[in-house]
């Protein structure tokens, strides 16, 4: 039989990847609205022709029949498909009911896809702004607050945190981080097994510490167990040796750093001794690493979700900050560096607000405000405890709290009594179901992208802008139409002016060209593989966003921290004590949003408790079965698999899982449901001092059922 002759033709096209954040540059061939192949584009100047299987699972995403397209409104537990304009108007009038008995009675929640979408980053302010609402909330409380509070504190701005030199390194310090499984976070690194193979090859090693032997580990140089959430006392350990050892060298920086000798002078009393046992690491490997570390031509401390999702996030990420300045290598070559994105949110006209700490609180607990946004761990409580700034309302957009925060059991309990909810997401899911309407947007393959936010943790100063692979369907809408159509109505309803409202790509174009590099949307259409600006370079002190342009290496706060930390070194956990649950990634799945992909579900169930065999003998369980894991706020039932790749007194479990709730429409993920790590998680067990949840450290027990 011939083709039709109406075939169309095959076509490639380019486009970056926006599911991680490692932004790969992929290569799509289609034929008409079909997909027939996707690969790494090799002519991208950072990710090289790097491709992981969640990026062939876009295609799964954009065919998807459980996909939303249309806008959905929930009467009684039966969902209706609505018109735009009707479920825009419904949307309006109920968030301006709300924000006119009570501007705080209005939530929003932006989770973990609204950074990798330039419509969400730019626009969904003019849906939100005027909500003028105090309670808002984002998947950053449950993720890298640390990061930027430090960032913020120490250089002057939330968005400059110091990036690994992974490709000039000669000694890489890994602490909680799973770049072989993640791709690596606050360190765009695509391809990070063919980068630590240059290191290698350059004679570099690479020291991993963690608590379970994860991906990263078994190809690591040397690896050490760590008890869950201690991590504070190794990296104190190490500054105590340095000191004592007189190998603190901090070169060209300290002419621009105050007080790292008095940061330098509160850590002199710790005893080596005390903090070896307290983090089960012998003080024997505690010195090797810190002479290895301070002797390295070039050395990068660096700690992702482990250390920073814990009971002492803060204190950690100040003390790898202390670690990399105090030796010399900071803003130097083959250490941490900061980059200089074509669209710089750091300097210049483009710029972000540089953060903020505390400024309100939340109402009930008092947890402290960041960036104008609060603790994540206080929502639920938000919306139960009567009395005024009560939340009543809640919008979320790209975020599935039930799944990705603290006790999301009683999220997913608050959620039930608000009187009105809105979703913008892609899927009816375990936090949508709960709400009114849903208001689908088109997916990635549809729109374009520019990544605002990633290009500034790249280990490599590269741009890239990506058409849209396809048009939007009909009857579908961009998430940007959907923010301007809602905002637009909510301020005619509240009477407030009507506010410029440009387009994603104008406000991008804007900020390219107000930015030191002076691209524009133009240049980056016309290099579709994205363009190469260079390797990372020292850029302080110029680039310090403080005023006198200089490093503040002891922000006060970080000093009772420590005393606070100092008080905990007493309770070293005997061998006997309860198990302490922590958290995994893997490759072939994406936070809780992923798993209604056939490829990336298939196989193996990869969602299983993992268990220290002698745990597992302790207890009198059977490797394999399904065991009970109890903790203070609840109980889930989750199949068990016996492993050393934990250490004894720990247990591992993915979170995103728990697809057996009813009301959802995601046919293959309820089919292999998995358990939900937060139902487990505690919202009162935090980093204290900047609200961040504690998801890692957990205490535990696992029972037969
Ligand atoms: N126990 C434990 N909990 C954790 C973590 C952990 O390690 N352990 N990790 C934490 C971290 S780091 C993060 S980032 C959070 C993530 O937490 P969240 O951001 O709350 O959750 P996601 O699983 O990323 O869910 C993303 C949602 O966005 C929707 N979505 C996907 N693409 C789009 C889009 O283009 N537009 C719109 N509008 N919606 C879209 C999906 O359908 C899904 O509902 O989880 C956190 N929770
Ligand atoms: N394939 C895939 N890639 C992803 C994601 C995904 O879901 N799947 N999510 C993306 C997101 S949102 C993020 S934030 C990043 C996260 O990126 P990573 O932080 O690199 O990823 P995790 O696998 O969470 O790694 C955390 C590691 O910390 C260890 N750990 C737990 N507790 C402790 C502790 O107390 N101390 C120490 N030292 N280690 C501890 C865990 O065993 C684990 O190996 O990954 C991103 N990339
Ligand atoms: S590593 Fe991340 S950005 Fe690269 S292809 Fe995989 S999901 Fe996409
Ligand atoms: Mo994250």
């Amino acid at each position: 039989m011939t083709e039709p002759a109406t075939t169309p033709a095959e076509r490639i096209h380019y486009g970056a990847c926006n599911l991680c954040e490692a932004i790969c540059g992929l290569e799509f061939k289609v034929r008409g609205n079909e997909i027939l192949q996707i690969k790494g584009d090799t002519a991208d100047p950072l990710s090289r022709g790097h491709i992981c299987p969640k990026a062939v699972a876009l295609k799964d995403i954009y065919e998807d029949p459980d996909r939303l397209r249309k806008p959905m409104q929930r009467i009684g537990d039966q969902w209706q498909e609505i018109e735009w304009d009707a479920a825009f108007d419904l949307v309006a009038t109920e968030l301006a009911k709300a924000h006119l008995r009570d501007p705080d009675s209005v939530a929003a929640y932006l989770g973990n896809p609204s950074v990798h979408n330039y419509g969400v980053l730019t626009t969904s302010g003019q849906m939100l702004s005027p909500i003028r609402t105090r309670n808002r909330y984002s998947a950053t409380s449950v993720d890298q607050l640390p990061h930027q509070l430090m960032a913020y504190w120490m250089y002057g701005h939330q968005l400059m945190v110091p990036i690994t030199d992974i490709d000039r390194t000669q000694y890489f310090l890994v602490l909680g981080a799973n770049p072989m499984a993640s791709n690596g976070s606050l360190m765009t690194v695509p391809d990070f097994r063919h980068r630590l193979k240059a290191l290698h090859a350059r004679g570099g090693r690479m020291v991993v510490i963690d608590p379970r032997r994860s991906e990263t580990a078994e190809v690591a140089d040397a690896h050490h167990f760590i008890r869950p959430g201690t991590d504070a006392a190794f990296l104190l350990g190490l500054l105590k040796v340095m000191l004592d050892e007189d190998l603190l060298r901090p070169g060209r920086v300290a002419a621009f750093t105050d007080d790292l000798d008095t940061a330098l002078d509160a850590i002199r009393p710790f005893e080596l001794a005390a903090l070896a046992a307290h983090c089960g690491i012998d003080e024997q490997v505690i010195q090797t690493i810190a002479r290895d570390f301070a002797g390295a031509d070039g050395a990068a401390c660096y700690g992702r979700m482990g250390v920073s999702v814990q009971a002492y996030g803060s204190l950690c990420q100040w003390l790898i900050q202390l670690i990399n300045l105090a030796t010399g290598n900071l803003d130097r070559e083959g250490g941490m560096l900061f980059t200089e994105p074509a669209l710089d949110l750091v300097n210049g006209p483009a710029g972000s607000k540089p953060g903020s700490f505390g400024k309100h609180h939340t109402r009930v607990r008092g947890l402290p405000e960041f960036g104008g946004e609060l603790p994540v761990a206080a929502l639920a409580e938000e919306i139960e405890t009567p009395g005024a700034g009560q939340v009543r309302a809640l919008v979320t957009i790209a975020g599935n709290p039930v799944l990705s925060t603290p006790n999301g059991r009683r999220l997913d309990a608050a959620l039930d009594s608000l009187d009105f909810m809105v979703s913008v997401d892609i899927y009816l899911n375990e936090t949508t179901r709960h709400a009114d309407v849903i208001l689908p947007p088109t997916c990635a393959l549809e729109h374009e992208h520019y990544d605002m936010i990633f290009h500034h943790f790249a280990v490599h100063n590269t741009a890239r802008l990506s058409e849209p692979l396809f048009d939007k369907a009909e009857g579908t809408m961009h998430d940007w139409e959907i923010f301007q159509a809602v905002g637009k109505r909510l301020a005619e309803k509240l009477g407030q002016p009507a506010r410029a409202m440009p387009r994603p790509q104008q406000i991008v174009d804007l900020g390219l060209q107000a930015s030191p590099r002076k691209l524009s949307v133009k240049q980056l259409q016309a290099t579709p593989h994205g363009l190469d600006l260079g390797a990372l370079r020292p850029t302080l002190p110029e680039r310090l966003v403080h005023a006198d342009k200089r490093i503040n290496a002891a922000p006060k706060p970080m000093f009772e921290e420590l005393l606070r930390f100092g008080e905990t070194l007493r309770d070293v956990m005997p061998a006997s004590a309860g198990l302490k649950l922590i958290g995994r990634r893997h490759v072939r799945s994406n936070n809780s949003w992923m798993h209604n992909s056939h490829r990336l579900v298939k196989g193996n169930a990869r969602h299983q408790l993992l268990m220290h065999p002698d745990d597992v003998s302790a207890r009198g369980l059977t490797d394999g079965s399904t065991v009970r894991v109890r903790s203070k706020v609840g109980e889930i039932r989750v199949e068990m698999q016996a492993s050393d790749e934990v250490m004894p007194g720990v247990v591992s479990l993915p979170h995103g899982w728990g697809h057996n709730r009813s009301g959802t429409r995601m046919g293959i993920a309820e089919a292999h449901p998995g358990a939900s790590n937060n139902d487990l998680t505690d919202e009162h067990f935090l980093d204290g001092l900047s609200g961040n949840a504690a998801l890692n450290g957990v205490p535990v027990e696992v029972l037969a059922v």
